[in-house]
């Protein structure tokens, strides 16, 4: 059982170091500093959609939306369009492309032979960080390396926290009913990412939200034996507000995307409790195409 995603887990580190190369070779392929971007994927591909754009953003390099692939707004123009995917089959993304027949648009994908790569102006092929289980780990976080390469980021040092969050003991955290993430800016997506994994892999209770924005409702929820896992510094007034629920505050001095490395492992280990297979779980394929009737 979870072989699958063991191995593609524990791989991170190579993807990563690789991911900054592949950046480097394809630098003329990634949005200019100054164009309209829009970043489009589904699921967790929209979760890495979300962290990269406001990465970008961030880093003034340009207006950049996220969107999931069924929400992107008709009527908005953009310079390029960037579709994260790593079947290349997803119905959603084909439909977006279809729709923008005019936008320059770059793909990323783990599949070159997927009807996606013939649909783009460009793409890069992620071959190297493709997975045979269902839940997606290393391709997802490979392909935000890459962006975050793209954007001049050093990954030395994620490389390195990655390590470590898979040497992380994390047996105490298994004895939890519930978690909830909390991030802020391009820690929002993997607090989503971190909430669907353990949701995937092992029909665990998980929720994710904006760090500030968790006072207002969610907090209703947290009691002893529930947790909140705040993926960058939480802010210290917030922590004691959680720490008064008597639910359990849970960080690490990492990289949020080597952090999340250890929510995959958790996420495997919690299935293992539950007697679950991560590399099949119920309800979902690997890429969701959809027939005309469903969409
Ligand atoms: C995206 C995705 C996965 C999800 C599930 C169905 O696929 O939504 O994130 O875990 O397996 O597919 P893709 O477009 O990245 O191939």
């Amino acid at each position: 059982m979870a072989r699958h995603i063991v191995e593609e887990l524990a791989d991170q580190p190579r993807c990563w170091a690789m991911a900054q190369n592949v950046a480097t070779t394809n630098a003329s392929r990634f949005p200019t500093v100054g164009e309209r971007v829009a970043v489009v994927g589904c699921g967790t591909s929209w979760f890495m959609a979300m962290s990269y754009a406001a990465l970008r953003e961030a880093a003034g390099q340009g207006l950049t939306d996220a969107f999931a692939g069924s929400e992107m707004p008709s009527s908005r123009s953009y310079d390029r369009l960037v579709v994260i995917t790593r079947s290349g089959t997803t119905t959603e993304i084909i439909d977006v492309l279809r729709s923008h027949p005019d936008t320059r648009t770059l793909a990323i994908t783990a599949d070159p032979d997927a009807p996606v790569a013939a649909m783009v102006s460009e793409s890069i092929v992620l071959d190297f960080a493709d997975e045979r289980s269902v839940v997606q780990t290393r391709f997802a976080t490979t392909a935000l390396a890459l962006l975050r390469a793209s954007l001049g980021e050093d990954l030395t040092q994620v490389v390195r926290d990655s390590h470590v969050a898979l040497a992380l003991e994390l047996g105490d955290l298994l004895e939890l009913e519930q978690m909830t993430f909390l991030g802020r800016g391009w820690v929002v997506g993997l607090a989503h990412e971190a909430a669907l994994k353990l949701r995937e892999a092992a029909q665990f209770w998980a929720e994710a939200y904006p760090a500030l924005d968790y006072r207002h409702g969610p907090i209703a929820i947290a009691e002893p034996r529930r947790a909140v896992w705040s993926l960058d510094r939480s802010p210290a007034a917030l922590a004691s507000d959680i720490q008064r629920t008597g639910a359990k505050l849970i960080s690490y001095e990492l990289d949020p995307m080597a952090t999340l490395v250890a929510v995959q492992r958790l996420a495997v280990e919690l299935a293992g409790v539950r007697g679950l297979d991560p590399d099949q779980p119920r309800h979902l394929t690997r890429s969701v195409v959809l027939g005309q009737e469903a969409v």
